[in-house]
């Protein structure tokens, strides 16, 4: 599933107008299921916002999921090499406090691990987060 995708998902409750508006922005982060306040959401929205119209375009939205991801991989590939080991996920599963066991993060990892080689490349990590959609 692809940002645009996701975009199209959201961009339904108050208006099909190929914008998202705040309501529809708040759907979709709080679809992530991130811990966030109410005035981050704002925040995010302002800054997501490029030109300020109020809205989100899709090309807007696209870009802030693509840098969103970017950042969590960066977070999750502790050492920096480009791929995550189902170690350094686990990792940062338990840093964001989310229960997950070294076994399960492992199957999760091997789940998603398309080309067999035990880590996880951005592709793939971009896949297991976009694909709980
Ligand atoms: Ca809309
Ligand atoms: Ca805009
Ligand atoms: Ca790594
Ligand atoms: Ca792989």
């Amino acid at each position: 599933m692809s940002a645009k995708q996701i975009f199209e998902k959201f961009d339904k409750n108050k208006n099909k107008n190929g914008k998202l508006s705040l309501d529809e922005f708040r759907e979709a982060v709080l679809a992530f299921s991130l811990n966030i306040s109410e005035k981050e959401v704002t925040q995010m929205f302002k800054e997501i916002d490029v030109d300020g119209d109020g809205e989100l375009s899709s090309d807007e939205f696209a870009s802030s999921v693509d840098k969103m991801l970017k950042e969590a991989f960066a977070l999750c590939d502790a050492d920096g090499d480009g791929k995550i080991t189902s170690s350094e996920f686990h990792a940062a599963m338990i840093g964001l406090g989310k229960e997950c066991t070294e076994e399960k993060c492992a199957e999760m990892v091997k789940t998603v691990d398309a080309d067999g080689d035990g880590y996880l490349s951005f592709e793939e990590f971009m896949v297991m987060i976009i694909g709980e959609f």
